[in-house]
């Protein structure tokens, strides 16, 4: 992938007058997980991630700046946004405010088609949407690599959203400003690998412990992190070749067992943090006799008690069928591979 290329990616698609505008991202799926800061002040992972960028679930955020918008003001799906979540999206805005020297409140209007906060990805495609609308609307502009930073530092999951298909997000190394530009997601490039990702709907209440918290408890108490830490290299390696070859079972292989050797450390933290519920393991026994059945179909968990199966896209309706049923309730949505963060065209002129 040349620098090229990815400053094309970056610049907005449409005129943008610096006033208003709108972007839609998509939630990403890692493969290899993030879990574990370097600096929770600047949003920096610890270890390299992987992901699918879904084309289910859109966020769609409004940043509109005016002189009569006196306050910052948050909505989440028509009602006002309070606590962290207000919280969050404020500190974001002053970072893009304190880059482009501005010093104008915005009103900042977000849709997100899936549950909020409940282990789907909602803070990925979230942050995604609002750095690319907020950089527009105060007239910075960005390439691609500098709008993932800048996406970094509201979620960094967010970072991997501002591609198609797959991505990587890099680890900090160093400290400080060099730890800050060390860290930044690019795309990776499979055109031939476009499996389904059937996401199985376990539970879509908002999670008991954020995963901020969650994986800092981890990385600070887990005596299992730093090996799974290490182990994740390993996998990161081996799944990229598997990913150029399009070796679904392989790429499945290494995605399930770097997910539950995540959940694995989180386990063993003081106290114990556990997003697995009845249900989630049900459904991964499901998958097991899946593939006992000659069905290639692999799970992945985040943070929280819904599952996400990769499988070969003429499999997802089976797989999408048997995993219904072995859940009395359970939803499925099923997923491809997705497009990257954008402005939406003809907003904001
Ligand atoms: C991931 N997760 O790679 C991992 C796997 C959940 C489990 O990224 O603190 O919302 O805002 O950077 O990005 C969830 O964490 O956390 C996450 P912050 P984020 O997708």
């Amino acid at each position: 992938m040349s620098t090229d290329h990815r400053v094309e990616q970056a610049r907005p698609s449409v005129p943008v007058s610096g006033r208003h505008a709108t972007a839609v991202a998509h939630p990403n799926i890692a493969l290899i997980k993030y879990w574990g800061k370097l600096d929770e002040q600047l949003v920096i992972p610890l270890v390299d991630s992987l992901s699918m960028t879904l084309d289910v679930f859109p966020t769609t955020t409004t940043v509109r700046l005016g002189p009569a918008i006196g306050t910052d003001t948050v909505t989440l799906n028509g009602m006002p946004a309070a606590g962290e979540q207000r919280r969050r999206v404020i500190a974001f805005l002053d970072l893009v405010r304190e880059r482009a020297g501005s010093t104008e409140a915005a009103d900042v209007e977000t849709r997100n088609s899936v549950p909020t906060g409940a282990g789907l990805a909602s803070s990925a495609s979230g942050f995604a949407a609002l750095a690319v609308a907020a950089a527009a609307a105060y007239g910075l502009d960005l390439d691609r690599t500098e709008m993932s930073r800048l996406a970094r530092r509201g979620s960094a999951s967010a970072s991997r959203s501002l591609f198609d298909g797959f991505a990587i997000c890099h680890a900090g190394r160093g400290s400080g400003d060099a730890a800050d530009l060390s860290s930044y997601a690019e795309p990776v490039t499979v055109p031939e690998f476009d499996p389904a990702m059937v996401v199985a709907m376990v539970d879509r209440a908002p999670k008991a412990v954020s995963s901020r918290a969650a994986m800092r408890r981890t990385v600070e108490t887990s005596p299992l992190y730093p090996a799974w830490a290490e182990s994740s290299r390993a996998d990161l390696a081996e799944i990229r070749i598997a990913l150029e070859r399009g070796d679904l079972e392989a790429v499945g292989e290494v995605a399930e067992r770097n997910c539950l050797g995540m959940h694995a450390t989180m386990l063993a933290a003081r106290p114990a943090v556990r997003y697995l519920s009845a249900a989630t393991l049900t459904v991964l026994d499901a998958v097991s006799d899946l593939r006992k059945s000659g069905v290639p179909a692999y799970a992945t968990i985040d943070a929280g008690p819904n599952v996400k199966i990769l499988c070969h896209r003429t499999d997802a309706a089976h797989v999408a069928e048997t995993i219904r049923g072995s859940v009395p309730g359970l939803s499925t949505v099923t997923a491809g591979r997705g497009p990257g963060a954008r402005l939406r065209p003809g907003v904001g002129e």
